[in-house]
């Protein structure tokens, strides 16, 4: 019993080294390969390189993850991270949909959007009334009630 379990794992020394592929390992580690054959699991093909063995890959749709998931040598292609409002600046940070845009890789507020809620939506330093975004939107009147932003007053 004993050698017998000595002569498998000698067999799978040799497997992994002869081959390129470890199903246990994460899909993205790079395995060597010179064919499909290598690359001996499902799915799996041989991504020739200029001047150095291919390496083993498992194409799959390009995913905002540091990871070149469709095996072209592109890393997260197609991914803007200056103007992705899913992606804003770094994978996986996404701006508020409603209040706001990415823009050069940061999430910045669309304006002051509320005009009634005594708060300085936009951090301009203008708030409500104060900031021309707000000009004929709804306000809190000075003397209570609504009213109408006119200029930098609620009327
Ligand atoms: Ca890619
Ligand atoms: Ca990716
Ligand atoms: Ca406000
Ligand atoms: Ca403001």
């Amino acid at each position: 019993m004993k050698s017998f379990s000595s002569l498998f794992c000698c067999l799978l020394l040799a497997v992994s080294a002869a081959g390129c592929w470890v199903s246990e390992l994460p899909e993205y580690v790079i395995f060597s390969c010179d064919t499909d054959d290598d690359c001996d699991a499902d799915g799996v093909v041989c991504i020739p390189r200029t001047g150095q063995r291919g390496f083993c890959c498992k194409p799959v749709a390009e995913m905002c993850n540091d990871i070149d998931d469709d095996c072209n040598g592109q890393t997260d292609e197609g991914f803007n991270l200056q103007t992705d409002n899913a992606h804003c600046g770094v994978c996986g940070n996404a701006c508020n949909a409603v209040t706001e845009t990415c823009v050069n890789g940061t999430c910045k507020s669309r304006g002051e959007l509320v005009c009634d809620n005594e708060l300085d939506d936009d951090t301009d330093g203008a708030k409500d009334c104060a900031d021309p975004d707000c000009v004929g939107k709804t306000c809190n009147k000075a003397g209570g009630g609504k009213g109408t932003c006119a200029g930098s007053t609620c009327k």
